[in-house]
Formats: structure tokens, C-alpha cells, sequence
């Protein structure tokens, strides 16, 4: 989906976060919504995050998703530089399992809203289909891909377990 301008952009923390956060991206492959992958850094690269964030919107971003683990900063300061709406994804850390992420991430004061979702593969997944969601509003094709999707995932649920 190179050639479509991206209407999500996924961003993250460090390398070491792309196991989690291409689970946002397949998610997005699969329901055919055009997106960027990008390594932006609060802490290692600010200007990157800087000029990211604020470019955001008049590049047609509808949607930021962002992935960070530990003292995860990422996603707020993205939120606090722009107003397209920013999808929080907690990456599971070493230390303590992602709860540092998690608390880093849901904990915004009132005034810059970061949507924080679950921590890992999980709230990556949920991260995609909410943006995908909020793009369906407008885009009656999407609506139906995602409706698909919803019902391919009801009719793999048996009625017994085996
Ligand atoms: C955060 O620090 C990143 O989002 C990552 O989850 C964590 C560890 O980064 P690395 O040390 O693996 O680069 O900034």
C-alpha cells in the first residue's frame, strides 16, 4: 500500500517494539487502510517526534497509532503536538511487564486525550481496528471490510469447545 497517501501513522519507541506494533500494521494490511511505519523516539530522536507530530495533520493523518514501553512518553507527547487523534499501545517491558507502560500511557491529564488500549499484541490489534473504525464512519467500503472481518471472527468461535 506504498503508493496510497497514509491515512494511519504507526509509530514506536525503538526497534525493539516492531514485534508488538506490526501486529497494528498486518491488522491494517488486512483491512486494506493505508498506513506508515515509523521508529520516532521521545527520547532518543524529540526533533524526529517533533517534526512527526507536527506535520501530522496536514499530511492527511487521520489517525496516530503509538507503541512505547517503560517510561513511555511517546504517545502523550505526540497527542500534546498535534490534533489528529493518538492511539496509545503500552509495549510490554522487561522489568516490569508492561505496567510502567500501561501507567505512562492511560494517566494523561485532562486536556490532551491519548485513546490507551492493552498491553502488548493485544491492545496493537485493538489499536488498528479502533482507527480503522473511525475512519469506516466515512468511508462506506472500509465499513464493509471491517463488518467482514468482524463477522469471519464470530464464525471461527465454535459452539462446544473440542
Ligand atoms: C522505549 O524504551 C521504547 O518504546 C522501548 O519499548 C523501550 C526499550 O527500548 P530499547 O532499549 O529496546 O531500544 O523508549
Amino acid at each position: 500500500m506504498a503508493e496510497e497517501a497514509p491515512l494511519i501513522g504507526i509509530i514506536m519507541g525503538s526497534q525493539s517494539d516492531w514485534d508488538t506494533m506490526r501486529h497494528a500494521a498486518e491488522t491494517l494490511d488486512t483491512l486494506e487502510v493505508p498506513h506508515e511505519t515509523r521508529i520516532v523516539s521521545a527520547h532518543r530522536t524529540p526533533d524526529r517526534l517533533y517534526d512527526y507530530a507536527k506535520s501530522a495533520a496536514e499530511r492527511g493523518l487521520r489517525a496516530i497509532i503509538a507503541g512505547a514501553g517503560g517510561a513511555a512518553h511517546l504517545p502523550g507527547m505526540a497527542a500534546a503536538m498535534t490534533r489528529v487523534p493518538v492511539l496509545g499501545v503500552p509495549v510490554e517491558s522487561k522489568a516490569l511487564s508492561g505496567m510502567d507502560s500501561l501507567l505512562s500511557i492511560v494517566q494523561m491529564p485532562a486536556g490532551i486525550p491519548v485513546g490507551t488500549l492493552a498491553i502488548g499484541k493485544a491492545g496493537a490489534v485493538n489499536a488498528a481496528l479502533l482507527a480503522a473504525a473511525i475512519l469506516a464512519g466515512t468511508d462506506a467500503a472500509l465499513a464493509g471490510r471491517l463488518d467482514a472481518w468482524r463477522r469471519e471472527q464470530t464464525d471461527k468461535v465454535a459452539e462446544r469447545p473440542q
